[in-house]
């Protein structure tokens, strides 16, 4: 028989700081982006060996996986026991020869939001390239057809409608992160704001 969630099990997975929801807010910057899968096109490029090109059709052929996840919203709002259906990082990297110099991450987005990740934490196995969430497919607002879970870092680290992923020697911020947001974003030390960054980093 499953083990029955107590409280004191819920609360240790509530970083500080956070309310829990059962509900899935919406948080974009912009609007949703129109999605033509006849157009969509996912690409690989920066510092690898050979920039690669998948359409809708080929992305969609890629192994799947699924996995089960806590969201942390730096707004103060987290949802646990997502559940996320996709490709995960760590099956996509293994068709990307990524040249040694490469460190870090940038992606990119349609409607030109973009997220930087350092690619220790990009490659972990729980971050996935997910188009369905809890059995279903995701709602255009949630990032339909495709959007990068990360749940070891506050949400805006998990981009909708990405389209890119840009491998970099050297780290580049992203939207929120050059507008006063945490570089790195671990939300169990409250990395939320840039001005709590550590100069020496
Ligand atoms: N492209 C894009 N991705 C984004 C955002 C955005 O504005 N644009 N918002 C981020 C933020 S702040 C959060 S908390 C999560 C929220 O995901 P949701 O809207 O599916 O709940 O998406 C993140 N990914
Ligand atoms: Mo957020």
């Amino acid at each position: 028989m499953a083990k029955p969630l107590i409280a004191q099990d819920v609360a240790a997975r509530v970083p500080p700081g956070q309310i829990l929801t059962d509900k899935f807010p919406v948080l974009s910057y912009g609007a949703t982006p129109r999605f033509d899968p006849k157009t969509w096109d996912f690409k690989v490029v920066g510092l690898v060996e050979k920039p690669l090109r998948f359409s809708y059709q080929e992305f969609r052929a890629l192994p799947q996986s699924r996995e089960v996840a806590d969201f942390h919203c730096v707004t103060t709002w987290s949802r646990l026991d997502n559940v996320w259906e996709g490709v995960r990082v760590a099956d996509l990297i293994k068709l990307v020869k990524l040249s040694p110099e490469a460190r870090y991450v940038i992606v990119h987005c349609d409607g030109d939001y973009t997220t930087n990740l350092p690619l220790n934490e990009f490659l972990d196995d729980d971050a996935m390239l997910a188009h369905r969430h809890d059995g279903r497919d995701l709602e255009p607002d949630h990032g339909f057809p495709l959007r990068l879970v990360v749940p070891k870092l506050y949400g805006w680290k998990s981009a909708k409608w990405v389209r890119a992923l840009e491998f970099a020697d050297i780290d580049r911020r992203g939207f929120w992160e050059v507008r006063g947001y945490h570089n790195h974003a671990d939300p169990w030390t409250e990395e939320r704001y840039s001005f709590q960054e550590d100069p020496e980093d």
